[in-house]
């Protein structure tokens, strides 16, 4: 557009703004006019609508704007009860050894007295190209292509102040079918003494919330907005506002930085042929530098106490997890023996083409095993209350499980060959088996013997005939009958 057409447009504009203005003026006088005109009673009463709507209007906007409160940062269990529990563990799965290498990395690193800093974020956002910049001579490799990292690397050297801190060059996150190095990436960033959290533009969803997960620890965390080199000056300011807005006040700062890197492109030369070009880009992370400096100045033992917090709090994780994982296992192990005593108790007293009823002591024996395993105290009254629904969900379910039972005779032909109440012994290997499911599910979600939960949970099992399932009962009936 000319100037001349801009001036003009510009001038329309403000004539209008200007007319705007004044018939809104004149509106306002000819209100207050009719207004004054009202009757004393009404005018006061209008008046006291008015001054409640702006009395709540000042309120919406004063809770709007309100100061965050800031969120409680993560407290780790202590160190002795998380050891009790990996000891524990350690009885029955020797793969928890790498929780106590955990533990041991944390002591390795408290007495080295080094200062150790993660760069973490997601793939292709130029974490090792910023390492290659903070840390002189170090060159891991980089690559327009994601996934690069594969595993935790430590870079150590002295950076033109002197300092001598240990940079941790970690796989980024996000990656498709990336979860392993996912989990090595975010070990590495919480036995850090401080994270530079990387990305490069606005932060994804994903990536706010990886910040706040980063935060939540309350250690020394950068934002540094990479790949600066790619926009104009007004497009830097926009994007620093705007991730600092997404960023919600989370990290210690938010920077704009090039980490640099390699650029290639083919070049074709007078003669026709095609060259392939390198050019570095520079590097500019001095405002990153500074404010890692500023982080770290109180030094390795200060900063210790939340890295240590952040450690335990990873280990309470993943010991959680193998203990979620041990229990599974070992409440399949208590329901398959329950459902093989009551495939021999039905042999033994059921007497074919009577109904089906659960066997009281072995059912609350069960129960008890269940509910011990996962730390549930649970009453007698509790036990036969559940007992008694289970009780009623068989009496109307019993043809459905004298069904699946027929079907599976029939499916797995060698189970015919052990004699009569055959049936009904396999249709108590898939009672005992549906009731126990039901029931370490129900404790390991709700951690109480909630009786809706476990009998919703029941009837479903009782009707889920899928294929490796009867297959595994039937095995377990045969084995049973033959071991009797
Ligand atoms: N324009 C520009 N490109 C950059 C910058 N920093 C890194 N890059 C490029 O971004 C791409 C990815 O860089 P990497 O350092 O491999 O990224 P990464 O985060 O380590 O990637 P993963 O190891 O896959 O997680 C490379 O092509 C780099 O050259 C920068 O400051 N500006
Ligand atoms: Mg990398």
């Amino acid at each position: 557009m000319s100037r001349r057409l801009r001036l003009l447009a510009a001038a329309i504009g403000l004539a209008a703004l200007v007319w705007l203005t004044l018939a809104a003026l004149d509106r306002a006088l000819a209100l207050a006019q009719r207004f004054m005109a009202l009757p004393d009673g009404l005018r006061w009463l209008i008046g006291a609508l008015l001054c409640g709507f702006v009395i709540a209007g000042i309120a919406l906007g004063a809770y709007w704007l309100r100061p965050r409160k800031p969120r409680a940062p993560v407290v780790a269990p202590d160190r002795a009860s998380l050891e009790e529990r990996i000891e524990k563990l350690r009885v029955a799965d020797p793969g928890v050894e790498e929780l106590r290498n955990e533990l041991g990395e944390l002591d390795r690193r408290r007495e080295s007295a080094l200062i150790y800093v993660a760069v973490f974020g997601e793939i292709s956002t130029g974490k090792s190209t910023l390492i290659s910049a903070l840390v002189p001579g170090a060159a891991p490799s980089t690559d327009v292509l994601g996934g690069t990292t594969r595993d935790v690397v430590h870079y150590q050297g002295e950076t033109s102040a002197g300092e001598h801190w240990i940079v941790a060059d970690v796989p980024g996150s996000a990656e498709a079918g990336g979860e392993s190095r996912e989990r090595l990436a975010r070990g590495e960033a919480l036995r850090a003494h401080a994270v530079i959290y990387v990305c490069a533009g606005d932060l994804t969803r994903t990536q706010a919330d990886e910040l706040r997960w980063l935060g939540d620890f309350g250690k020394p965390l950068l934002l540094a907005v990479n790949k600066a080199d790619q926009w104009t000056d007004a497009e830097r300011g926009q994007i620093l506002a705007r991730v600092r807005e997404q960023a919600e006040g989370v990290p210690d700062a938010v920077l704009a930085i090039s980490a640099g890197g390699e650029e290639r492109f083919t070049r074709r030369l007078p003669d026709g042929t095609k060259e392939s070009v390198a050019r570095r880009r520079p590097a500019d992370v001095k405002p990153l530098l500074d404010a890692l400096r500023r982080l770290l100045a109180p030094g390795a033992g200060a900063l210790e106490a939340l890295r240590e917090n952040a450690v335990l709090a990873g280990l309470h994780e993943r010991t959680g997890e193998y203990e979620a994982a041990h229990r599974a296992a070992e409440s399949e192990r208590i329901v398959s023996r329950y459902a093989r005593r009551a495939v021999i108790g039905a042999m033994a007293a059921v007497a074919p083409g009577s109904d089906l009823v659960i066997q009281g002591a072995l059912a609350t024996a069960m129960v008890r095993a269940l509910a011990d395993l996962y730390g549930v105290r649970v009453t007698d009254v509790e036990i036969d209350n559940l007992l008694r629904q289970v009780r009623m969900t068989l009496r109307t379910g019993t043809s459905v499980v004298l069904a699946v039972a027929g079907n599976a005779l029939k499916a797995f032909p060698g189970l015919g060959t052990l004699g009569g109440g055959v049936l009904h012994a396999f249709a108590y290997a898939l009672i005992f088996d549906s009731f126990g499911r039901a029931l370490a599910a129900t404790l390991a979600e709700r951690r109480s013997l909630d009786q809706a939960e476990a009998g919703e949970r029941m009837r479903e099992l009782l009707g889920d005939t899928g294929g490796s399932r009867l297959r595994r009962l039937a095995e377990l009936t045969g084995e049973a009958l033959r071991d009797r």
